[in-house]
């Protein structure tokens, strides 16, 4: 899924262009001059983002990115309305933010079936009925269609995942991921294999589950550009709860829990304000000794778990630990 996951697009937008009113002049044997019937021109298509929970990425928009809508139709005679140009509907996950070229947000989709029009269809014109009046009975005159939007529009999704996974690369995020989830994440014993985000459903007791996020590694001097640098943390923003893994094989928890802190709050310092877990991976490595010596070195003002993806130690305790935090 990795090289399927598109979470940024550039598409072409026009919507459509109003129909012109009708000048329309009533024609009737034996009346030499009949009043003005022209009726309005029709609406131009929208172009309409709507909210679907059953999509995860954008990536149809990697092959399709030009989109226009129909035009209004013209108004007609007898005061008849022109059609209104169909709407193009473009399906997109929830968390897809709408900007226009000058990056300015448009919109963003928050919920299932919530509709965003980012490219608005021209007003019909009015017919010359309108414009009739005491002192002009015979206007020949009717408003043309106002032009539909045209641009440029960017695409952007921001994952709305439950739990999001933070650590420095090789911290075996995606091995989790692929341990409590259908995903199948690359997973590798070198830095930064993960180079989009991943994203599992975790089942729970009961049939319930919840969505987890893995993304890539970071290292100290991410906000400087370090790294992948932590434009991906933009994808655990909207995480209810952040899961720190540090390995087993680690020579300071303490210190590297503070790295990762501070390049969050770097990023975002809101990031700090959510439920926090911190993980101790790949403790298949440790026997019980050395457990209770890490146990005492790690931080205090944090939720800690010893977690193996290999060998399943501690991966029920912890996924009842995220859903305690979920339901706080
Ligand atoms: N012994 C042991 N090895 C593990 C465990 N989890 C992961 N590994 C190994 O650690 C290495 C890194 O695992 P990944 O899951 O790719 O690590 P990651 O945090 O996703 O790394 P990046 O994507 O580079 O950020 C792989 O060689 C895994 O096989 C574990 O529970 N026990
Ligand atoms: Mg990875």
């Amino acid at each position: 899924m990795q090289s399927n996951f598109v979470d940024y697009v550039k598409i072409n937008c026009r919507a459509g262009h109003g129909g012109a009113g009708s000048a329309s002049l009533h024609r009737e044997k034996y009346i030499d001059k009949g009043g003005p019937d022209g009726g309005d021109g029709g609406r131009g298509g929208h172009i309409i983002l709507i909210g679907s929970v059953n999509l995860w990425t954008l990536l149809e928009f990697r092959f399709k990115k030009h989109f226009r809508a129909q035009h209004g139709g013209r108004g007609g005679k007898s005061r008849s309305t022109g059609a209104d140009g169909d709407d193009i509907i473009l399906l997109v996950p929830i968390g897809t933010i709408a900007r226009d070229e000058e990056g300015e947000i448009i919109g963003e989709i928050t919920a299932d079936g919530q509709q965003l029009i980012i490219a608005k269809g021209g007003k019909g014109g009015l017919g010359n009925w309108h414009f009739r009046s005491a002192t002009r009975q015979t206007p020949r005159y009717a408003q043309p269609g106002i032009e539909g939007e045209e641009g440029q529009i960017t695409l952007e999704l921001k994952i709305l995942a439950d739990v999001g996974l933070v650590g420095f690369p090789n911290a075996g995020k995606s091995t989790l991921l692929s341990a409590v989830s259908a995903a199948k994440p690359k997973i590798a014993d070198y830095a930064f294999t993960t180079l989009t985000p991943n994203l599992g459903i975790v089942d729970y007791r009961n049939h319930q589950s919840f969505i987890m996020a893995d993304i890539p590694g970071i290292i100290e001097g991410a906000a400087e550009g370090k790294g992948l640098g932590h434009r991906f943390l933009r994808h655990i923003e909207r995480n209810s709860n952040l899961l720190f893994l540090i390995p087993a094989d680690t020579e300071d928890y303490a210190k590297e829990y503070s790295i990762l802190l501070n390049e969050l709050q770097k990023f975002n310092p809101e990031l700090l304000d959510k439920g926090r877990i911190l993980a101790i991976s790949k403790s298949d490595m440790l026997d019980d000794e050395l457990e209770a010596e890490i146990k005492s070195q790690l931080p205090t003002d944090v939720e800690t778990i010893f977690i193996s993806s290999v060998s399943g130690k501690g991966i029920t305790e912890l996924k009842d630990l995220i859903w305690k935090k979920l339901h706080e």
